[in-house]
């Protein structure tokens, strides 16, 4: 399959659906240790460069448009300037999120705070916040429990923020079942960073957590490349699991390598492999959700590597998606899977319960000596896929 420069199906085009947080392409590169490298970006700006490189949309939080002090005049003035640059370009906005870390206020958490002031502050925050969001047309509200968590084991009670997590998205979904807004959450997990411990760390444990709601039917995830592979997980298996689960409403794609601080590095900088096997999933399970970069430039990068960035991130995606297309018309690797018996998982084991089935299961003849024996081909199978990646 032709990979050129000029190969067309390689632009980016609103179909493709990509979209990057205005908190993203706007990283000014500040870092624990050292100073912003880049000067900030005018969210307009970001607006008019993203349609231009065929992005779809636009995220962001609250104060990445709206500064935190802003008065209800400013915020008005630039809402109405951000709106019109949306309009002229065609951008949309399908989700929008709450900045619950960056005040000093939050450092004890936003919704599991000891301090009932905090936790009801973060609550109104949140509430204008979607507010915004649903009036520049988001449907997926993310949640990301940043400062939700400890370093000191005494100083919280884990099961009572479980309470007022609970506590607090149900009284957001109430909030926005109230107001009859077609809008649904998705909870974004992570293990660390920037508490030492951070509640419901991985998929896994929203995705339980979820069922504790009072509407579990408005609350999905967004996984995150990094964040699970900080955790040291297999991220396929994770979106799997909440695509599986009717549960992936959103997914944030970057580059991590794993036992390494948050590195949000570009899509495909890190992993190639499971990052073709992610986005095989994502295209073969039919997600249609947007494919969101959550990620920064390289603190190395001026102004025009900003851009390099983003259209890595999106080439990379649009190469993968071609790639797992080969690998799908591919008889060789059809060949390979066969070998590995990959199509017989997709067979019912034993069909629904009933006591002749028991019956029949127990009485069934088993050369177990043949089953020991026998090889999967993984080997074979495997080489196959790093030779279609590769194109040899
Ligand atoms: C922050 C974080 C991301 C979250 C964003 C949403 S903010 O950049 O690193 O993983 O998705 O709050
Ligand atoms: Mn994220
Ligand atoms: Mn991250």
């Amino acid at each position: 399959m032709s990979t050129t420069p000029s190969d067309a199906s390689l632009d980016p085009t609103p179909e493709h659906r990509f979209t990057f947080g205005l908190w993203t392409v706007g990283n000014p590169g500040r870092d624990p240790f050292g100073d912003a490298v880049r000067a900030p970006l005018d969210p307009v700006d970001t607006v008019r460069k993203l349609a231009d490189i065929g992005a779809w949309g636009v995220n962001l939080h609250d104060n990445d448009l709206v500064p935190f002090d802003a008065s209800p005049s400013d915020r008005e003035a630039i809402v109405r300037r951000f709106r019109a640059a949306l309009d002229e370009t065609g951008l949309v906005v399908p989700m929008a999120t709450t900045n619950l870390f960056f005040h000093p206020v939050f450092k004890d958490g936003a919704f599991t705070s000891n301090d009932p002031a905090v936790r009801r502050f973060a609550l109104a925050k949140t509430i204008r916040s979607i507010e915004l969001g649903v009036e520049l047309g988001a449907s997926t509200y993310v949640f990301w429990g940043a400062r939700e968590g400890s370093e000191v084991g005494a100083a919280k009670s884990t099961l009572d923020a479980f309470d007022r997590y609970l506590e607090a998205i149900n009284f957001l979904c109430a909030y926005v079942r109230d107001r009859g807004y077609d809008l649904r959450f998705a909870l974004e997990p992570k293990p660390n960073e920037p508490r030492g411990d951070i509640l419901l760390p991985t998929v896994g444990h929203a995705l339980a957590f979820i069922e504790r709601l009072d509407h579990p039917d408005m609350v999905g995830l967004n996984p995150e490349v990094a964040h699970e592979t900080m955790a040291g997980l297999n991220f396929v298996h994770a979106v799997a699991q909440a695509l599986w689960s009717g549960k992936l409403f959103h997914i944030d794609l970057n580059g991590q390598r794993i036992g390494r601080y948050d590195q949000d590095f570009r899509f495909g900088q890190e992993d190639l492999k499971e990052a073709f096997y992610l986005v095989r999933l994502l295209e073969g399970a039919g997600y249609d959700g947007p494919r969101h970069f959550d990620a920064h430039p390289l603190r190395t990068e001026d102004p025009e590597g900003v851009w390099d960035f983003a259209r890595g991130c999106m080439r990379t995606y649009l190469l993968l998606a071609q790639k797992a297309r080969a690998f799908d018309e591919s008889a060789e690797i059809r060949a390979a899977l066969e070998a590995a018996s990959v199509p017989q998982l997709a067979t019912p084991t034993v069909g629904p319960y009933s006591a002749e089935a028991a019956r029949a299961l127990l009485e069934e003849p088993v050369d177990l000596d043949a089953l020991a024996a026998r090889g999967y081909a993984n080997e074979r199978l495997d080489q196959a896929v790093v030779e279609l990646l590769l194109g040899g």
